[in-house]
């Protein structure tokens, strides 16, 4: 557990630049114990949706507010991940989990996520405190260039939230004020291997492009808020819930179903509420 606690230098990397990789954040088995549900599981299909992103290509997730006590839920409530998310957000209310998605990016088929924040999204379920939010992305396949990594605009989350309007079935921040950013700030694809994470500040700029190659490009992202952000529009009540952690070795070592057993899903008629 102690080699995954962040040390000073990376929170204020963090701080500095929106964002954090940690390389091997997860070993081969617990990887593949996740690429198994992530491949072969209908709870996943069957709760997929597909957004339409500018060009008509499709992107796919499986978004769930409740984690269960699956390999994924158990990632979500794992001490590294909790603390990890506590050490790097404002405020000092407990941590609690918005909600998880898996995305699903097929081999060339899978769309692209437009320029955004989250709190862009976010900020529409008036959560008032973006800096009591933060996602922290799982690779569970190597995401590069050809399959669709995600790219950041490093320190954009200092600007503050930029205005966001409708991109297919996406959001989309404002293009004229990511051009600006793009001539200010270094644009960096966030190449990852299998188990490595990501950490990213709600305000964080960032996009990833279709996936144009033949391999699959999967990830889970767990979002956290603290628990005195409370947001005044969002239905699912998830995120003002304390977490309660379980141990790392949890993931590899309970005896947990082989299949994800979330709740509470997103569906896709509930627009408002996508991400
Ligand atoms: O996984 C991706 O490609 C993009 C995800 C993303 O932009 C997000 O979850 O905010």
């Amino acid at each position: 557990m102690e080699k995954h606690l962040l040390t000073e230098e990376e929170t204020e990397a963090y701080h500095r630049h929106g964002y954090l990789i940690v390389r091997g954040f997860l070993n081969e088995a617990e990887v593949d114990k996740l690429y198994q549900i992530a491949t072969g599981d209908d709870t996943v299909n069957a709760h997929a949706i597909d957004l339409n992103d500018n060009t008509g290509k499709k992107t796919r997730l499986t978004l769930w507010y409740k984690p269960g006590n699956d390999a994924y839920g158990l990632l979500t409530k794992s001490e590294r991940m909790v603390k990890n998310a506590g050490k790097l957000m404002d405020g000092n209310s407990p941590v609690c989990h918005f909600h998880s998605k898996l995305m699903q990016k097929e081999p060339k088929v899978g769309g692209a996520w437009e320029w955004h924040q989250d709190y862009g999204y976010w900020y529409k379920n008036e959560f008032l405190f973006p800096d009591q939010m933060i996602s922290v992305m799982v690779a569970i396949t190597e995401a590069n260039r050809p399959n669709g990594c995600l790219q950041v605009i490093r320190g954009s989350h200092k600007m503050g939230r930029i205005e966001h309007g409708f991109a297919g079935e996406q959001v989309g921040a404002s293009q004229h004020h990511v051009d600006l950013a793009l001539k200010t700030m270094e644009h960096v694809y966030v190449e990852l291997k299998a188990g490595d994470a990501l950490f990213f500040h709600s305000n964080l700029i960032h996009r990833s492009e279709a996936n144009t190659s033949e391999h699959a490009r999967w990830s889970v992202i767990s979002c956290y808020n603290r628990a005195a952000n409370v947001p005044y529009n969002e239905p699912s009540g998830s995120s003002t819930l304390p977490l309660e952690t379980v141990p790392d070795d949890a993931l590899l070592t309970w005896d947990a179903p082989e299949h994800l057993d979330a709740s509470n899903f997103l569906k896709k008629e509930n627009d408002q509420a996508l991400k």
